[in-house]
């Protein structure tokens, strides 16, 4: 196995291009990409992965969301595989590493494997997931939420889009047919699996780092508020009859910030992503105002505790301002654990390779969150310039990106040849 792996040449250059390729596949224009579940951009998207798996000569199967299994038999079938991946669907106006790394570096490193002879036995699988963004229907990971049976079919849906469009005739008309209960893995299929990603902050520059080994995945949690006012003409009404739905939600978002602001936790974050007037004219007094607030922390306890205050302060803003306020917890996820064994791994195998490496955790979270659930997992990070992600600015230099994708192909190689279940 070491002598395979001293052979390992990662063609960075034909990566790049790829990388560049799929950004093309975009709804708005360069330098930001935005590429949303079940559009014509991820369509496209989607064909040319499958088009670079299958010139890799690497078998691909879809399941009923979208979730695409990109196969590399082993010489041993029946054992529980090792698996790789990520996502390449990417919020509006942001950047092209995002999730991107983790499916073409994941290709490429297979490619790089099978150039130096190597013949894996158990079978190495590389996923895409499905919408790992929560642009489209509000709620992030949807599906690897639904391979870890974490979403029953009724929930699934029920997920509307902001037209009201449905999921089930939305991904139908984006070619994906068959029965969703079908989606979920089975306990046992995976051996184990390790995510390449962007790190999406400013750590691993900041420490001259080349590779992160992932330890833990922050909890993330979403509520959604509406709040309904009276609207009206913004002259002819005049201040003491007004409902302005728009000044509560206004208290609101200054008082999530000062909800992480006060915590005592360092991992605390809190952030009021998505803020929508309606009906949005100068001249018109805001009728109804749409918040979407994404609170975080690796620690269960104290991410709880945030939600439960931006609620209680949502009881408040209603008695108050006397208003109509909708509350929603649209996503309330445990924090995830990465497999020790898993993360020495990933630091042994940057050392073989002399990369500088370092153990840390995630506050992105990613489909690890919920492979998590199925299988022992880790991560393995490349550098952000200036910690930059979703924003057009995001980079990662080739350099970097193969270093990653080395020690991704000789930790899945390795895994590959594990005899036993890791733990
Ligand atoms: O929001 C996240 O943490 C991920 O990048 N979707
Ligand atoms: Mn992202
Ligand atoms: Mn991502």
């Amino acid at each position: 196995m070491e002598e395979i792996l001293t052979q390992l040449t990662i063609d960075q250059d034909r990566l790049s291009q790829e990388i560049d390729r799929l950004a093309a596949c975009s709804a708005t224009a360069a330098p930001g990409v935005t590429r949303i579940l079940y559009t014509k951009e991820d369509t496209v998207g989607r064909e040319l992965v499958a088009d670079y798996a299958q010139q890799a000569g690497l078998e691909i199967s879809v399941d009923a969301l979208g979730n695409t299994f990109i196969t590399w038999k082993g010489s041993q079938p029946e054992l529980p595989k090792v698996a790789t991946g990520s996502h390449i669907d990417a919020i509006p106006h942001s950047g092209k590493y995002d999730g991107v790394v983790g499916v073409l570096g994941a290709i490429e490193a297979l490619r790089a494997l099978k150039a130096t002879g190597f013949q894996p036995q158990r079978t190495i699988e590389i996923i895409l997931f499905t919408a790992e963004e929560p642009t489209r229907f509000g709620i992030g990971c949807l599906g690897s939420r639904a391979l870890a049976n974490t979403l029953s079919v009724a929930q699934l849906q029920a997920l509307k889009d902001p037209e009201g469009g449905l999921l089930d005739p939305l991904r139908q008309a984006a070619g994906f047919q068959g029965a969703l209960s079908e989606v979920p893995l089975h306990a046992g299929d995976y051996h184990s699996f390790v995510e390449l990603h962007i790190e999406q902050g400013p750590e691993l520059e900041a420490a001259g780092c080349d590779i992160g080994a992932v330890t833990a995945i922050a909890a993330p949690a979403t509520v959604r508020l509406i709040i309904h006012g009276s609207g009206g003409h913004a002259g002819a009404c005049t201040m003491p009859v007004r409902k302005d739905a728009l000044i509560p939600a206004a208290e609101m978002a200054l008082f999530v910030q000062q909800v992480a602001l006060e915590s005592v936790s360092e991992d605390a974050v809190a952030t009021t992503g998505l803020f929508q007037v309606h009906p949005g004219a100068v001249n018109s007094i805001p009728s109804r105002v749409t918040l979407e607030i994404d609170i975080r922390d690796t620690e269960l306890a104290s991410r709880d505790h945030m939600v439960q205050r931006v609620l209680s302060e949502a009881s408040r803003l209603r008695n108050h301002y006397q208003i109509e306020i909708e509350s929603t917890i649209l996503n309330e996820d445990p924090p995830a654990t990465c497999l020790p064994a898993l993360v020495d791994l990933v630091m042994e195998v940057s050392k073989q390779e002399a990369f500088k490496a370092q153990r840390m955790i995630s506050r992105a979270y990613h489909d690890t969150l919920f492979m998590s659930q199925i299988c022992p997992t880790t991560m393995i990070f490349v550098p952000s310039k200036n910690g930059y992600s979703h924003r057009p600015e995001e980079y990662t230099s080739p350099e970097e990106i193969r270093k990653g994708v080395k020690v991704l192909a000789a930790t899945l190689a390795k895994l590959s040849y594990m005899s036993s279940t890791i733990n």
